[in-house]
């Protein structure tokens, strides 16, 4: 692959040309099984890299500070009527910059500094803006934080009655960015509801598997939805936020002007896009075969001894305690990154390490679905991280090299979506 994919960019900036194409080799040829991360496709990266760019859009469609908005105000119209069709709400907003301006745009609706709010701790698979100490939300507001079972790995329902009641917190979220299995959205609901909560599903994670119908959806159940567009949903960096028109007003105003300045139309664009492909029957085929092969990357991962938190999976995302094969999560992320596999260390929950030094990995099969790995090609890949995690345990180099080899070569098998052919 080289430079000349892109080039006007290859004639004006060579340099920053170069690292974009080493990039695009990087994702070519490695398993990348960070499950936040995925390939969009060609169409969504056209659409989010157009002269749309080019324009100041203050305000929402039929309602701008600026003027020439008449391509502008059909774009957002477009991706909000599509999210609205796609998720079943009654109100879309497309505008967030991305996932944790969307969920402070939700503080600044609902609450005040200092007012209780309530979300999963993130070393328990929670999300920073859920609350936690180290982020705003954690500071300005009084943060009050729920987990998950030590014996199941699976959050306890009662226990997060027993806290919301004790606490009646003006915000509750669900959802967050480790968690392994089905959200009950129906039992947080009435927990919020007993409460006197405003209730808020974060579905970043899931949001591909909900529009396909692989996870059930919230929509029912809470008052928002919090969303990023580039995870399971395939669409480019961005968020929206959805709700039933009760609340639309202030959604619309907490994002902006609370919040946020001009819209990134171009990134509007390519959400636009992405819901028009999670629309088709393909997507929902894919949202089941992440599934599938997250289910069968457990079953192989729990076959060689590994131990995964809450013991599998119900979505796309497993997290693995690596405590057991005497090797830390970051040791070992580093190791699979030199074998051709991409991750990330992760805390698991009740973890005796530190955050940035944790005890597991976690992984997840959106991006090599999207390459059209199947569940044949998933004891390979558990082969890979085993034999992976072993060099990282004994430092040795030359079998992790064995291991990029063999990567490359299924991956040469399996091109990505939207990136430019060797
Ligand atoms: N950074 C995202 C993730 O990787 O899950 C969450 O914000």
């Amino acid at each position: 692959m080289s430079a000349n994919h892109h080039p006007a960019l290859l004639a004006t900036d060579p340099e920053l040309a170069s690292f974009i194409a080493a990039e695009e080799t990087l994702q070519a040829q490695t398993l990348r099984l960070i499950p936040s991360e995925n390939y969009v496709s060609a169409a969504v990266l056209e659409a989010s890299g157009t002269v749309l760019q080019n324009k100041y859009s203050e305000g929402y469609p039929g309602r701008r500070y600026y003027e020439g908005q008449q391509n502008i105000d059909r774009v957002e119209a477009l991706a909000v009527e599509r999210a609205k069709g796609l998720f079943g709400v009654d109100h879309a907003n497309v505008q967030p910059y991305s996932g944790s301006p969307a969920n402070l745009a939700v503080y600044v609706a609902f609450a005040k500094p200092g007012d209780t709010v309530m979300g999963m701790a993130l070393p328990m698979g929670g999300h920073l803006t859920h609350g936690w100490g180290v982020s705003a939300t954690g500071s300005w507001f009084r943060g009050v934080q729920y987990g998950v079972r030590a014996d199941t790995g699976l959050i306890d329902y009662d226990a997060v009655r027993d806290l919301a009641l004790a606490e009646r917190p003006k915000i509750m979220f669900c959802g967050g960015t480790a968690l392994p299995r089905t959200i009950d959205f129906a039992a947080f609901a009435s927990i919020a509801r007993e409460a006197g909560s405003v209730l808020v599903a974060d579905v970043a994670h899931i949001a591909g598997l909900i529009a396909g119908g692989a996870h059930p959806s919230p929509a029912a159940h809470v008052d928002v939805v919090s969303t990023t567009t580039h995870k399971t949903l395939r669409g480019p960096r961005g968020a929206m936020l959805m709700c039933r028109e009760e609340h639309a007003k202030a959604i619309d105003k907490a994002v902006f002007p609370g919040l946020q300045g001009g819209p990134h139309n171009q990134t509007t664009a390519g959400i636009a896009v992405a819901l028009h492909e999670a629309a088709q029957p393909a997507f929902t085929t894919y949202a089941h075969a992440v599934v599938a092969n997250a289910k069968a990357l457990a079953e192989a991962l729990l076959a060689r001894g590994f131990d995964l938190v809450s013991g599998g999976t119900d979505n796309h995302l497993i997290l693995m305690d690596l405590t057991s094969r005497g090797v830390a999560g970051k040791i070992a992320a580093k190791a699979l990154d030199r074998a051709g596999i991409v991750v990330n260390y992760n805390t698991v929950p009740f973890d005796p390490r530190k955050p940035f030094d944790p005890s597991g990995i976690r992984i997840g099969t959106p991006s090599l679905t999207s390459r059209g790995l199947a569940p044949e090609h998933m004891p390979v890949v558990a082969e890979w991280i085993s034999r992976a995690v072993d060099a990282a345990a004994k430092g040795d180099e030359p079998a992790l090299a064995v291991v990029r080899a063999e990567v490359g070569d299924l991956m040469a098998a399996h091109p990505a979506p939207g990136l430019p052919l060797a």
